[in-house]
Formats: C-alpha cells, structure tokens, sequence
C-alpha cells in the first residue's frame, strides 16, 4: 500500500506495535489482503496527509472533556452494550456511564428477567423460563423526525437469536422485543426517516433489518447447501410486528436509509452464496444492495408473495435473477469490492459510502442515480458509483461532520482518516490533483465502529467523534488476559482531528450513536396508570388465597412496605406485587428474597411483580436492596413459608 506513505513515522514504538498487529491481524485475512495488495498495486493511490500531529497551540480552542463536578454533559451517547445485551447510556464529552438499560439478557440490578413484566417482554418457554439468556447486541440507532433525531425510540439488535429490541427514551426502558422468522445472523439495524409516499409521515415508521447468515428456508432439517437464503426484514416501529421480507442474494451486513424513505440498503458480502469460507471469497465485488420501499410495499400489497414455513410474513422476491428490469425491481445490487463493510448515508442526503473492508477504499453511492435506475433512465445502475477511492487498509464504517468530511475506520491501519467527500468524487471523475485525504490520525488499536456527534443525522455538528477500538493492549492497567476495549473521543472541530480521550469499556459495544441532549426529555417518576397491576393505596395490601395460588400485595414507601409479615404454604404457586408509592425522583426500592432467587427493583411510582412456588418453608427476611432512607437496612419484611 503506497499510501501508507501518509502514516506517521516519528513514533517506533508505535510502529513496532502497529507492524505486530497488523500482521497478527493479516494473517486471518491473508487471501483477501492478497488480493487486494494485487488488485490495487497498479491504481492511482491516495494523496498523502500530512501525519496527524499533537495537539497544538492553534487547536488550544479543541472540545475539552473535564467536565467539574456537577457539570452536566452536552450529549447522550446510546451504546450497544454487546454480550451485556444491553443498551448503555453514556454522558459526553465525559464518556461516563449514565445508565445500562438491559434488553436481551438478564440484570440482577433491576431485576431483568426476575419480574413477571420483564420476562414478558423477552420471552419464556411454556414452563415460564425465559427462552434466552444469551445475547450479542451490535447495532443501535433512534427513531428520526425531519432528519433528526426525535427522542421517541431507539432499536438495538440481538445477533444469536435474531431479535430487535425496542428502547423507550421517555424512560430509559425496553418495551418490546421481537424475533425475526426466517433468518440468522440479524446484523445491520437502521429506522427510515420518512415515508416512501406519504410526504406528511416525515418520521420513523419502520426498522429495516438486514440478516448475515444464509439458511435453508424453510430451515427445518433439509440441508442443501446450494438453497440457502438471507432475508431482509421490516418491522414496524410502533407495534414491532414484522411487516414483510424480501429473498435476496449474499449476506447482509449493515444498513443504510435514505433521508427522502425511498431507500434502503445493505452492503453484501458473499454475493455468490458460498457456504464454505474458500467459497464465500470467490467472486471479485460484491454488492451494496438497495430495497425500493414503495415497490416492495406496493408487491405486498398485491398480493405477490410467498410465505416460509409456519410463518405468515409476506416474502417477496429480492433476488438478482428475479429483478432484471429496472421498471419493476424491486432491489437493485450496485457492485462493490468484495467483502464490503459498513454502509453509512451522509448528512447531505445525497450518498451511501460502504467501506471496503478487504479493499482499501471507500464507494461512495449517488442515491438519486440510482433512484433514476429504477426510473429506467440510467442505463447501467453502476454509473451510480460516483467515488471509488483508497483510503487506507481495513475500512469498516464512516461518519460524517456536515461540512462534508467523512471518517473513516481503517481496521488494519489502526487509524482514522478524515477525508472529503466531494474531493473523492472529483479525484474518481479524473481530477488527480483532487486531495480528497485530509487527515489521519493513530487510535489504540484496531477500530470497528466510529460514530460523530449527530452524525446520521441532518444536523451533523462536527464536534466530536468516538472510536470503538477492538483492542486495547496497553492503554489501561492489566487485569488478567481479558482486556478492555478501548472506546476513544476525538476532537474533530478544528482541520486536525485531535484524541482526547481513552475509555475502557467491557466488551463489546460496536455500534453508538451521540445526539445533543436536547433532543431528549426523560421523565424521572413513572405514573402509577402505567401498570394494571398497581396496588394504589397500602390498604389494599394483603395476602389473597385461591386455593394453591397465593397473591401477595405490598406497597413501598420509605423507610417500610406496607406488610410486615406474609404467611404462605409450602407448595403455594406465589405472585407478588410490589408498587413503589415514593414519588419522589431517585427513591427507588429493591425487593429480595433470600433463598428464592428473587431480586428486583421499583422505581419511584412503579410496580413489579414476580411469581415462584413457596417450596422452601422458613422464614425469610425479604429485604430492601436499593440504599433509600437512613432506615433502608431496617426496611424489611418477613416472608413465612409454613410446612
Ligand atoms: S459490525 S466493526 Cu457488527 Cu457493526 Cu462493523
Ligand atoms: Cu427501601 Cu432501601
Ligand atoms: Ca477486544
């Protein structure tokens, strides 16, 4: 790689670290790296940069990070929480961790998974067990409203068992999850920003959700390899229902939705639907495959679909073969290097640039080209590639600054490049003195994700940008041979990006999103309609016997709840309802049952409730474990199981 030309030198340390892992990393990738060493040997290569420099005295106007004490932040971060299954709540610039809203996998804080109202939401087999405990969350994004966002919902993906999660951003809460049929390896998650037709639904309306791994459809024991599918997905936001499906060729990797709902994309790798790793690497480019909303709606709505196995979820066909004639396409597969990565849409509206992942470039997609494709009125859809440009080594995914700036992760170049868009485009259109690479900069190490302040967004600021970086080495103490990642906030305000800061985060987060904190008004006390089960005055408390089932009713209010004592049998099928009457914002209780595996909190105003069987008699100090009151610790009460 020529422009490798660019990377800074002074450092030999640093060299020393990045040659090692770059070469640990190489070796996994040594075919396609080959490949794309050949491919791109000959082609033009990247204007150098100048190499990223310190921080200096003409920057001394850089975003700070040191917020004093009781200084609020400006923005919310939502992260991906990753094996956590979690959404994580993050202040910046401080990079402190505000809240972890758990989703997919159970919380012993709030009692995720404990309370009868949560494992509703994520699931039980017939015997009330929750159906999953394990999760693998990569993506997250929030519902939009003209372009920004609207503060209403954020979606997060689970990876394993192909489910998306629903956040409510009033009260830092998931309310739903649903499993998509039909598919494995749900990976790229992104909510349209408008309606396809309807020009007054200016909002989110549906989560498009692309899916990595191909599987037999119907996948029920029939193994013929050569019959696999992927399946693109649309859920709807409001009731988080599946709408439809689309039939395509290769896997999906992430998601992109244009600005006007026309559009949506995934970036394709394994487009000739290999099954073996040798196989999967067989074609020369992939593809950034594009969904036309309204067409495939309208498909629905005609009737012109099948269904897969027991599920009733309309499928259309997607597939190259069956999409040939650009007037009736309902997809469209624009060529790639192979193997892409990440797809991201710029603020501007105008373009989707995937990354090249095993090739070192960036393809920067005109979306109203390839609109004009589905019009029949461009001739070859991969006219609509308007840049194809080298970068760097190992691109995965693009932010963008609105000033037209886009940066880019480069995996095995452990670096950041910032570079300009439009400059690409004329460099690409044969302007060679076009200088399209601004700037570079070294992040601590291997980047996936990056993500700028309101950067999918049309009111991308341009402040800061954070780094999610697979590895951390040696950036933090050593704790044993777990390591941190290492999640880096980076200056982008000025013409040099400058790193401000390090954050070990436990793995793995990918994917976040930063928006300024306006955008959000959470509410702090839940109102007690919110639960059919609310038990709104303590006189209401009691134990109520129908033969074996037993339901205990309690109320909290600091520092007691309101029984002191229930009297159970041994083998009572027990539900207990606890609603939080504290109305004060922060006096939140917890409820634990020694013995019983129950623990949970209420928050002020809430109600919870969980159900067991009374099988251990004894007595049992349930107590509250949410420090609340000078009393807390004397705040208990006595569950009695007789013999
Ligand atoms: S992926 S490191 Cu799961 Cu978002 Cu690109
Ligand atoms: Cu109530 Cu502690
Ligand atoms: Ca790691």
């Amino acid at each position: 790689m020529k422009s490798d030309s660019s990377l800074p030198s002074k450092d030999t340390t640093a060299w020393g670290r990045r040659r090692f892992l770059n070469t640990a990393a190489l070796a996994g990738l040594t075919m396609g790296a080959a490949a794309c060493t050949e491919k791109e040997s000959g082609a033009a290569n990247a204007p150098a940069a100048a190499p990223a420099a310190a921080p200096d005295a003409a920057h001394s106007g850089a975003n700070a990070t040191h917020l004093k004490p009781g200084e609020l932040d400006t923005y919310y971060g939502l992260w991906s929480g990753g094996h956590t299954g979690d959404m994580r709540v993050l202040g910046l610039p401080s990079g402190r961790e505000l809240m972890r809203i758990p989703c997919f996998v159970p919380d012993a804080l709030v009692g995720w998974g404990i309370t009868n109202e949560s494992k509703k939401i994520m699931g039980t087999k017939p015997d009330g067990s929750l159906r999953y405990t394990v999760g693998d969350s990569h993506h997250t994004h929030a519902s939009y409203k003209d372009g920004n966002y609207d503060g209403r919902y954020a979606w997060i993906n689970d990876k394993i068992n192909a489910r998306i999660a629903r956040i409510r951003l009033d009260y830092f809460i998931c309310d739903k999850i649903t499993q998509l049929p039909n598919v494995q390896g749900f990976h790229g998650i992104f909510p349209d920003k408008a309606d396809p037709v309807d020009p007054a639904i200016n909002y989110t309306t549906r989560v498009f959700c692309g899916a990595e791994f191909s599987i037999p459809l119907p996948n029920a024991g029939l193994d013929d390899g050569s019959k696999y599918r992927s399946m693109f997905t649309c859920v709807d936001a409001e009731s988080m229902e599946v709408r439809w499906q689309v039939l395509i060729d290769g896997n999906c990797d992430l998601t992109a939705t244009s600005y006007d709902g026309k559009l949506a994309a995934t970036n394709q790798y394994n487009i000739e639907m290999g099954v073996t790793y040798e196989d999967m690497m067989s074609s020369e480019r992939d593809a950034c495959l594009f969904f036309n909303i309204a067409r495939i709606e309208a498909a629905v709505k005609a009737g012109k679909f099948k269904t897969v196995g027991t599920s009733k979820v309309p499928v259309v066909d997607g597939t190259h073969e069956a999409n040939q004639d650009p007037t009736t396409a309902l997809t469209a597969y624009v060529s790639v290097p192979k193997n892409p990565h990440g797809v991201n849409a710029s603020p501007d509206g105008k373009y989707f640039i995937c990354a090249g992942k095993l090739s070192p470039t960036a393809t920067v997609i005109d979306l109203s080209k390839v609109l004009e494709w589905f019009d029949g009125k461009l001739e070859k859809l991969d006219a609509s590639i308007v840049a194809e440009v080298e970068i760097g080594l190992g691109p995965l995914h693009t932010a963008f600054d609105g000033r037209g700036n886009a940066y880019t992760t480069l995996f095995l170049d452990s670096q950041v490049v910032k570079w300009n868009v439009d400059a690409a485009i004329k460099f690409h259109a044969g302007d060679k003195a076009a200088k399209y690479v601004v700037d570079r900069i070294d992040v601590q190490y291997q980047p996936g994700h990056l993500n700028a302040s309101q950067s999918e967004t049309k009111a991308a600021d341009g402040k800061y940008l954070a780094v999610g970086c697979k590895f951390s080495k040696d950036r933090f103490l050593p704790v044993g041979p777990l390591h941190a990642e290492n999640e880096q906030l980076i200056d982008i305000s000025g013409d040099k990006m400058v790193l401000l800061a390090d954050h070990p985060v436990r793995g793995e987060p990918h994917d976040f999103i930063i928006f300024k904190r306006e955008l959000l008004q959470p509410k702090q006390v839940y109102s007690l309609d919110d639960f059919p089960l609310a038990i709104k005055d303590p006189k209401e408390s009691g134990v109520f016997r129908d033969g074996k089932k037993v339901t205990v009713k309690m109320t909290s209010q600091a520092p007691a709840f309101s029984l002191r004592e229930f009297k159970l049998k041994k083998g009572d099928e027990v539900t207990l309802i606890l609603t939080n009457l504290d109305k004060i914002e922060d006096l939140t209780h917890g409820f634990a049952i020694p013995n019983y595996n129950v623990n949970f909190i209420v928050n002020p105003q809430e109600t919870a409730s969980v159900t067991f069987i009374a099988d251990q008699p004894g007595v049992f100090w349930c107590y509250c474990t949410h420090f609340c009151h000078a009393l807390h610790l004397e705040m208990r009460t006595r569950m009695i199981v007789e013999a």
